[in-house]
C-alpha cells in the first residue's frame, strides 16, 4: 500500500468541496488505500468545531474583528493538526482535509487584506508540523458557488460577504496556487458529473507518480 499522504481540498463556499472530499475517498479506497481519515477546517476536534461556530454565526451583540477571525482559525487548526492529523500520518494514515492554510491566504489575507507576512508566519508553525502533499482546487466563479451555497442553506456570516470580497479570495487562491507545486485545478463550474470524472482521472494520475 502507498505511503500515507495529505491532501486538501480548497475552492470558494459552494465550489464542491465536500462532494470532492468523498469523491476522493472512493477514488482512494478503489486504490487499495482504505486507512483514509476526512477532517474539515475549521473543525473537527471539540475545540475547533467550538470555534467553527464562533466563525460561521453572525453574532448580533457583537462584530468579530478580522485578527480575532485569523487567530480563532489558527487555534482551530493547531488544536486539529496536533490532535488529529500528526497522529494520524504516524499511524500511516492518509488525511483528506476540506480546506488548509490556503484558505487563510485567500480569506484572511485577500478578503480581510490582513498582512500576508503575518499569514505566512502561522503556516510555517503549521506546516512544521506536517505539509499537505497534494493540493486539489476547486474552480468556481463566486456567483455560482454562492447560489450553490444558497440552494443548501441560508447565508452564514462569511457568505454574506461583498462580492468584491469573494473576487478578492479567488485572486489570491490563484496568485499563491501558482507557488504550489503538487496541485489538480479543476473547473467546478461544469455539473458534478464531469467534475467527478475530472477529479477522478487527474488523482489517479497522481496516485501513480506518488
Ligand atoms: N474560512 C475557513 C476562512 O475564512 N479561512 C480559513 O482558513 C478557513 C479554513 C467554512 C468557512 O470558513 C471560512 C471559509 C468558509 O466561509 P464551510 O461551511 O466549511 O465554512 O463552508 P465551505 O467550506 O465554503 O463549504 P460549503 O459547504 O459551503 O461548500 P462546499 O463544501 O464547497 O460544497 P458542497 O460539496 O457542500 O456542495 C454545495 C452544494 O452544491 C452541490 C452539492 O450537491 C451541494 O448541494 N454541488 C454541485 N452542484 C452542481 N454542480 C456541481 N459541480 C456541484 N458540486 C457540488
Amino acid at each position: 500500500m502507498k505511503q500515507n499522504k495529505f491532501i486538501v481540498v480548497e475552492g470558494l463556499e459552494g465550489s464542491g468541496k465536500t462532494t470532492a472530499c468523498k469523491i476522493i475517498k472512493k477514488i482512494l479506497y478503489l486504490n487499495n488505500i482504505k486507512n483514509v481519515i476526512t477532517v474539515r477546517q475549521p473543525g473537527s476536534t471539540f475545540i475547533s468545531e467550538k470555534i467553527r461556530a464562533i466563525i460561521k454565526n453572525d453574532y448580533k451583540k457583537e462584530k468579530l474583528n478580522k485578527f480575532s477571525e485569523l487567530f480563532l482559525i489558527y487555534s482551530a487548526r493547531f488544536q486539529l493538526m496536533e490532535n488529529i492529523i500528526k497522529p494520524a500520518l504516524i499511524k500511516g494514515k492518509w488525511i483528506i482535509s476540506d480546506r488548509h492554510n490556503l484558505s487563510s491566504i485567500a480569506y484572511q489575507g485577500g478578503g480581510r487584506g490582513i498582512n500576508i507576512s503575518l499569514i505566512k508566519i502561522l503556516n510555517t508553525l503549521i506546516n512544521k508540523i506536517s505539509k499537505p502533499n497534494l493540493t486539489v482546487f476547486l474552480d468556481v466563479k463566486p456567483k455560482i458557488g454562492l447560489k450553490r451555497a444558497l440552494l443548501r442553506s441560508n447565508f452564514d456570516r462569511i457568505e454574506k460577504q461583498s462580492k468584491k470580497f469573494f473576487f478578492k479570495v479567488m485572486k489570491y487562491y490563484f496568485k499563491f496556487l501558482s507557488s504550489e507545486k503538487n496541485k489538480i485545478i479543476i473547473n467546478a463550474n461544469k455539473n458534478i458529473k464531469i467534475v467527478k470524472k475530472n477529479i477522478k482521472s487527474q488523482l489517479q494520475n497522481w496516485i501513480k507518480n506518488n
